[in-house]
């Protein structure tokens, strides 16, 4: 699999999707350091939401091959700014969760914006879309 950053604020789920791509119990845990798998490389909303603490992102982004903004389907703003995606020298794709709570279509317009081409809208409870992200995040050949 590519080595995949996962950035987005606080409750966006992040570590819920790691849950559900490796097929484990979903069960709330907050993330409070980089979590570092196999592949998936989860970080604390936190590092996103506070400027001095976006350095580290930018580090671990060095170390991915994707790195993919996730935003909520019911979020009411986007944390990413327009065009972010021409600061990251790795591909970047946006990640839509909780399209259970709401249409994607709002999250899905911001991660455009962003820059990010390529959008998978997922619901991590009930694994809807969870396979296609994993089909795209695997290696070829
Ligand atoms: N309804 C719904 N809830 C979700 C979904 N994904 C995550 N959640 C819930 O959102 C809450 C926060 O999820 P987390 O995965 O802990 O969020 P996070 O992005 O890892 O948060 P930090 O670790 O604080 O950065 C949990 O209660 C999850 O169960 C989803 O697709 N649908
Ligand atoms: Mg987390």
């Amino acid at each position: 699999m590519k080595k995949t950053l996962l950035v987005g604020r606080h409750g966006v789920g992040k570590t819920t999707l790691t849950q559900a791509i490796k097929g484990e119990t979903i069960r709330y845990e907050k993330t409070q350091y980089m979590l570092y798998g196999d592949w998936l490389i989860d970080s604390p909303g936190e590092y996103a939401e506070v400027h001095g603490l976006g350095a580290a992102l930018a580090i671990y982004a060095y170390e991915a091959e994707i790195v993919a903004l996730l935003i909520a389907a019911d979020e009411d703003y986007s944390l990413f700014p327009p065009n972010i995606t021409c600061m990251v020298n790795r591909e970047v794709i946006g990640i839509v969760t909780k399209i259970d709570k709401a249409s994607p279509e709002r999250a899905e317009r911001w991660l455009k914006l962003s820059g990010c081409e390529k959008i998978f809208p997922i619901n991590s409870h009930t694994g809807e879309g969870v396979d296609k992200l994993k089909a795209y995040l695997r290696k070829q050949g």
